[in-house]
């Protein structure tokens, strides 16, 4: 058998060969944001995606009024439509004539990636009004293009006060306007007097109910550009670990000595890529070089060498003693998920700002990686590298979950 032998340079080029597919991959997410004047809709943009694209000039116009704002290589584009305060006497038949042609228009395509996947229609909570102009228009809108199917979520901005959200939220839905769901957000800390400041929150549920309504296409991207949902990431994320580890150890079911443990290298790398692809984060070689290093690899030798699994095999439960030398599935299995465990756990890290991407490479931060794999191998786990205690348990995921948060907290 002809083993490719992997140093940890080599790992992290085809690394991050393997991530610049992936991204390319992607198709482009279109989402189309409706609501007056004023209510939120750029602060909204700019607080879930990671590039703040309502900032990036006044976008390209794509209809008289409607504008179309994407960044090079971001898989992003938002249409900005119009107030219907701005229309007129006739502002809904102009706005539902420009927004139906766009949406006609992406679907003749037929090309996925130019389709509009879902709408935001933001009303504002501190403005306690749905208008009928508003109704209408919703109504119109899903009349018309009803064929099309594209899903229309009713984002409730500025909620910070309780109540009149609840009140809102109540209204619209006693219209049965056949939406998706009303949702109420706060997309960035609102500070309601020198004492109290409310809480950001909402962006995690709106991406969930989007990820359950947009076409299966576009779910990575959506789990890729958004930053309001590190959980989501976290998800995706365990499903590419878990199916590597799945492949790991039909790899090894019939055992393979420690010096073809190369073998396992291919998946591990098509894993890491796929995991970097889902957190969309800016990496590069030399964080992946860190993280290799770290865990499977010590620069210099061969990833996976005999010095690198001896010390691996040592803190495997129940395999410490093993002296045959050869690698079994499960063993295989579970320094895969190890190794995509303690990277989701880097990933998660400078997603929540704990950590920056270019820390990664630092002592502290190889420290830190090499941490966390020998946590995540001295885990049981079944054959197939599945942890007996959940992802979701340890501390580090906790914490990308907060418990849901009061509406008030106190400054200071
Ligand atoms: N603190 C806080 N302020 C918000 C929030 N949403 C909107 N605002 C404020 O409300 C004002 C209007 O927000 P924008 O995001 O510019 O509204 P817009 O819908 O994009 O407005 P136009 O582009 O003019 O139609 C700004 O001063 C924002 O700072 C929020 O979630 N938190
Ligand atoms: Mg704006």
């Amino acid at each position: 058998m002809n083993i490719p032998d992997f140093n940890v340079q080599e790992m992290a080029d085809e690394i991050m060969k393997a991530v610049k597919k992936a991204r390319s991959e992607l198709v482009k997410l279109n989402v189309m944001v409706m609501g007056k004047t004023g209510v939120g809709k750029s602060t909204l943009i700019n607080n879930m995606f990671s590039e703040p694209l309502a900032e990036v000039g006044i976008g390209k116009p794509v209809t008289d009024e409607i504008r179309k704002f994407e960044k090079p290589d971001f898989p992003l584009a938002i249409y900005d439509t119009p107030g219907l305060e701005l229309g007129g006497v006739n502002s809904v038949e102009k706005l539902l004539a420009g927004v139906t042609k766009v949406i006609t228009e992406g679907i003749a395509t037929g090309d996925v990636g130019q389709a509009i996947h879902c709408i935001w229609y933001c009303v504002s909570t501190p403005s306690h009004r749905f208008e009928k102009t508003e109704k209408l228009f919703i109504q119109r809108f899903l009349e018309e293009t009803g064929q099309f199917k594209v899903p229309v979520i009713i984002v409730l901005t500025q909620s910070y006060s309780k109540a009149d959200t609840l009140a809102l939220k109540t209204e619209i839905e006693k219209e049965n306007l056949g939406i998706v769901q009303v949702v109420p957000v706060l997309a960035s800390n609102f500070e309601i007097n020198e004492e109290y400041t409310a809480k950001a929150y909402g962006l995690d549920r709106l991406t969930e109910v989007m990820d359950n309504v947009i076409p299966e296409a576009v779910r990575n991207t959506l789990v890729a550009v958004q930053k309001a949902n590190i959980r989501l990431k976290q998800k995706k994320a365990q499903l590419v670990v878990a199916s590597s580890a799945a492949t790991a150890a039909a790899t090894g079911a019939v055992p393979i000595p420690f010096s073809d443990a190369a073998l396992l290298v291919p998946e591990q790398i098509a894993m890491l890529a796929g995991i970097t692809a889902v957190f969309g984060l800016p990496v590069e070689k030399s964080t992946i070089t860190a993280v290799v290093s770290a865990t499977i690899g010590t620069v210099g030798t061969t990833v996976l060498g005999k010095t690198v699994i001896s010390g691996i095999f040592k803190l495997i439960p129940g395999v410490g003693s093993v002296i045959g030398g050869m690698i079994s599935g499960s063993v295989a299995a579970a320094i895969t998920a190890a190794l995509g465990e303690a990277y989701i756990g880097i990933m998660t890290m400078v997603a929540q700002g704990e950590m920056k991407v270019g820390e990664i490479d630092s002592e502290e931060g190889k420290k830190v990686i090499a941490r966390l794999f020998k946590k995540r191998l001295k885990l049981k786990r079944d054959d197939n590298g599945i942890p007996e205690i959940e992802l979701k348990e340890t501390k580090s995921t906790k914490k990308a979950l907060p418990k849901p948060k009061k509406s008030w907290r106190k400054n200071r």
